[in-house]
């Protein structure tokens, strides 16, 4: 496809939004069509998936029934947002994809990946991101960072050992795949890793060129 698919990885208020915003302008400055996305969600459709994933309730998930409600909202996600963008040549900034689906349900929920891979290959067919930015930070960090917003989503509610799994699963993803993953350190003050993020366009902008 013409254009290019980045996504945003990295544990709970790890600055993926905040981070997003600068790659987005300095994309933009250049006169390259931008379209900023998230998982779960992205449309209308997806994001009502996005709040029964999110949502706490008494009744209990079942782990399969959310690992296809997050595939059936990227189905959805795919089809109306990501591929006709792509197709027309832009660049999609999209915050999450299916690198968090091996983190949380593979990693944090013990789901088998091989499953996992069966569901992308069905949903995604041959379509893997372009480059992926994981925001790597100690996840006491980034929870606290969560909590400052107010009130936890579910995924937010779960044990601290949940997200060392989630954070681990990540660093692993990263290392199997060090061309398309770029790991940068969101422990830092805001400014430096803008800094780190601002570094990233040269390269972005000489792969749109060569497409
Ligand atoms: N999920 C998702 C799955 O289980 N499977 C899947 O396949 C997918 C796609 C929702 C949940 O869904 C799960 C994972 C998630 O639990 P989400 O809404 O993207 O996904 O989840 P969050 O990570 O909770 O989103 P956040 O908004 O919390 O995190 P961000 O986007 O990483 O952080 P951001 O930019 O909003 O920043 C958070 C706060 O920190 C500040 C910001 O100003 C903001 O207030 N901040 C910093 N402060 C100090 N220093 C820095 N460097 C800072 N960077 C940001």
């Amino acid at each position: 496809m013409a254009g290019l698919f980045i996504t945003l990885e990295g544990p709970e208020g790890a600055g993926k939004t905040t981070n997003r915003q600068v790659l987005a302008d300095g994309l933009a400055g250049h006169g390259v069509e931008v379209v900023l996305s998230r998982e779960p969600g992205g449309t209308p459709l997806a994001e009502q998936v996005r709040e029964l994933l999110l949502t706490p309730r008494d009744e209990p998930m079942a782990v399969d029934a959310e690992l296809l409600l997050v595939f059936a909202g990227r189905a959805q996600h795919l089809a109306t947002v990501i591929r006709p963008a792509l197709q027309r040549g832009a660049v999609v900034l999209c915050d999450r994809f299916t690198d968090a689906t091996y983190a949380y349900q593979g990693s944090g929920r013990g789901l088998d990946r091989a499953r996992i891979a069966q569901l992308e290959q069905f949903v995604q067919g041959e379509l893997r991101p372009d480059m992926t930015l994981l925001f790597d930070l100690p996840i006491e960090i980034g929870l606290q960072r969560a909590a400052a917003r107010g009130r936890l989503d579910r995924f937010e509610q779960e044990a601290q050992a949940f997200f060392q799994r989630v954070r681990q699963g990540y660093l692993e993803q990263a290392r199997a795949e060090p061309t398309r993953y770029h790991v940068l350190d969101a422990s830092q003050p805001l400014e430096a890793v803008q800094t780190q993020v601002r570094a990233l366009l040269p390269a972005l902008l000489q792969r749109l060129q060569g497409r």
